[in-house]
């Protein structure tokens, strides 16, 4: 084999005709837009839609810079800045064809934990006209069951004593957004991009609790003139694999450090509410809505919560992938039933889409069997997803009297798999949560008391109390710890509706 072309700007010519590389000129892109938390998400949603758009207009002023607020964000950066900031986009479709294109949208990268300030003054500074976040459910620091903003996390101290070297993203927003206000420069727009409902809603409830501790009269101005705009984002992208790398270099003739996989599918629904200008997002298939509200939680209740049905009740299995899971009859089955019975009713009509339609779609895009979505990414940070995902469907058809069967088995194995750490066939699981531990004791608590798990109320809030999940959950709980055949309880739930 040749040896692979390196990925790198000076190299992008001499890349292979079946490689879609930028066509505008990186060196006179500016970045409108600073992004905090660039991993796969970004790289295949916000990222590709802008460059994209650089691609066919001239959209040079909405570059991208990079920023890591983590230690473990450093090898994003180098592997990035060893390549000028390229990476290839790997979209793989169900029935084997393959789309390689090298996006150049993101421009430079920065680690706050190398130079806060510098972040800060990236931020503040004139040409950023957006901070974008994708920092995952749990990094918006509110607590699951009040949604209220917790200020006893030991990181938002710090940053309250700190403001100059903050930790937390709302540290670096509130500092930038002073450092604007002071120098007359109008506000950037605060735009997430995680699966949270209402998620600009949510960034401002929880940047407003911040600053406004540290400065109330700031925090009134940023109520005042900063845009949140709520947004539903969605596109599959599994973690990377060493497989990726290959593919590219053998296919493509292209060696790339950390290339990034994806479906075909691609949808960011977005509200048009920007304080300082935006992106034409809208001419590379984005749609502007006056309100995200139905699209978000269709998308959360149907499309998040159907992967963390599959990722529990498999991984208990003995399943790794989505598509091993969902092309198995009975995960299929149990999905759908979960889907129509339990999660639609509670859903709100959206118009011009046909929820029987979206539902079939997923199926099929679950099914993809060239994406190996891992169920290990899908049950990460359970703690912080489910309570939006799938709790929060329970508590609704529990006070209209709907099915609650099919998402409180996924609740008991949610329990087994935090205690036992197992599948079935005693085979260790890989279980990445922030709350891990305490999942662990409180499942751990099951035999001397069936509710304990259920007693983590941040998480719960009152399930325990509630007497009709109370009996449904210690059956399921039960029948699961005698035999952790997840196979025949899902069978059984199926036979009874
Ligand atoms: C997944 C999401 O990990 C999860 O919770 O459901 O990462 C999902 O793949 C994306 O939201 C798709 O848009």
């Amino acid at each position: 084999m040749k040896k692979p072309t390196q990925l790198k700007q000076e190299n992008l010519a001499l890349l292979a005709d079946n490689i879609v590389v930028p066509t505008y000129d990186r060196s006179r892109v500016k970045a409108g837009i600073v992004h905090v938390g660039v991993g796969g998400f970004h790289r295949s949603h916000e990222a590709y839609y802008t460059d994209a758009l650089m691609n066919e207009n001239d959209a040079l002023e909405w570059g991208i810079c990079g920023v890591g607020l983590r230690e473990a964000d450093r090898r994003m950066r180098d592997t990035l800045q060893e390549q000028d900031f390229l990476y290839t986009l790997i979209v793989k479709h169900p029935d084997g064809k393959v789309e390689s294109r090298v996006i150049g949208s993101i421009v430079d990268f920065m680690l706050s934990v190398d130079d806060p300030m510098a972040v800060i003054d990236k931020m503040a500074s004139e040409e950023t006209k957006i901070v974008s976040l994708t920092i995952t459910e749990g990094g918006y620091n509110f607590h699951p069951a009040t949604g209220e903003f917790m200020f006893d996390n030991p990181d938002v101290q710090h940053d309250l004593e700190n403001p100059d070297n903050p930790k937390l993203v709302f540290g670096y927003l509130t500092a930038a957004l002073k450092k604007r206000r002071a120098a007359g420069l109008p506000p950037f727009t605060v735009q997430s991009c995680d699966n949270v409902q209402h998620n600009g809603d949510m960034t401002k409830k929880m940047l407003l609790a911040f600053a406004g501790k540290q400065d109330a009269e700031l925090a009134e101005w940023i109520e005042a003139n900063v845009c949140f705009p709520n947004a539903m984002v969605d596109r599959i992208t599994p973690v990377t694999s060493p497989a990726d790398t290959e593919l590219l270099a053998a296919d493509f003739g292209l060696s790339d450090a950390w290339p990034c996989t994806c479906e075909p599918f691609c949808q960011w629904v977005i509200e048009d509410h920007f304080s300082n200008g935006r992106p034409a997002w809208e001419k590379v298939g984005a749609q502007f809505v006056p309100d995200v509200t139905p699209y978000e939680k269709m998308k959360i209740r149907l499309l998040n919560a159907g992967h963390s049905v599959l990722g529990l009740l498999g991984s208990i299995h003995g399943h790794e992938t989505i598509d091993g899971t969902v092309t198995d009859p009975l995960f299929a089955s149990y999905l759908r039933a979960f889907m129509d019975i339990e999660a639609t009713p509670v859903l709100d009509e959206v118009e011009g889409i046909d929820l029987d339609a979206y539902k079939d779609s997923l199926i099929d895009r679950f099914g993809n069997p060239n994406i190996k979505d891992s169920l290990a990414r899908i049950c990460l940070e359970s703690s912080a997803k489910l309570p939006k995902f799938l709790i929060a469907t329970i508590n609704e058809n529990l006070s209209t009297g709907g099915s609650i069967e099919y998402a409180t088995l996924v609740i008991a194995a949610w329990c087994f798999y935090s205690d036992k750490g197992l599948s079935r066939h005693g085979v260790e699981l890989d279980i990445v949560d922030e709350m891990k531990d305490e999942l662990h004791q409180a499942a751990r608590g099951t035999e001397a008391d069936i509710l304990s798990f259920l007693r983590l109320e941040p998480i719960f809030g009152d399930l325990a109390g509630n007497a009709q999940f109370a009996a449904r959950y210690t059956e399921q709980v039960k029948a699961l710890y005698e035999d952790p055949n997840i196979a025949r309880l899902m069978k059984n739930i199926l036979a009874g509706s």
